[in-house]
C-alpha cells in the first residue's frame, strides 16, 4: 500500500514538471520585452513602434499583457 502511495506521488510529480516545461515553451523572448518578463506590455509594445491598436486585437485574454502565445497567434493574423 506504501508502495502504491509512492508511484502515485511520483507520477504527479512528473505531470507538473510536463506542465512546467509547456509554459516554459510558452515564453516569449522578444526584442520588445524591455523588463525580460517574458510579456509585453502596452508601453513596451509601444515604445517598440508597434501599432498601439493591433495591442488590443493580440492581448486575446484582455490582462493587458501580451504573451508568447498572444503574439504567435497575432504575428500569424498578420499573415
Ligand atoms: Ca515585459
Ligand atoms: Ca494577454
Amino acid at each position: 500500500m506504501a508502495r502504491l502511495r509512492t508511484l502515485f506521488a511520483l507520477g504527479l510529480t512528473a505531470s507538473l514538471a510536463a506542465a512546467t516545461a509547456q509554459a516554459a515553451e510558452g515564453r516569449l523572448i522578444h526584442p520588445a520585452d524591455t523588463d525580460k518578463d517574458d510579456r509585453i506590455s502596452r508601453q513596451e509594445w509601444v515604445a517598440y513602434k508597434l501599432p498601439a491598436a493591433e495591442f488590443d486585437k493580440a492581448d486575446t485574454n484582455g490582462d493587458g499583457l501580451i504573451n508568447g502565445p498572444e503574439f504567435v497567434a497575432w504575428r500569424q493574423a498578420q499573415g
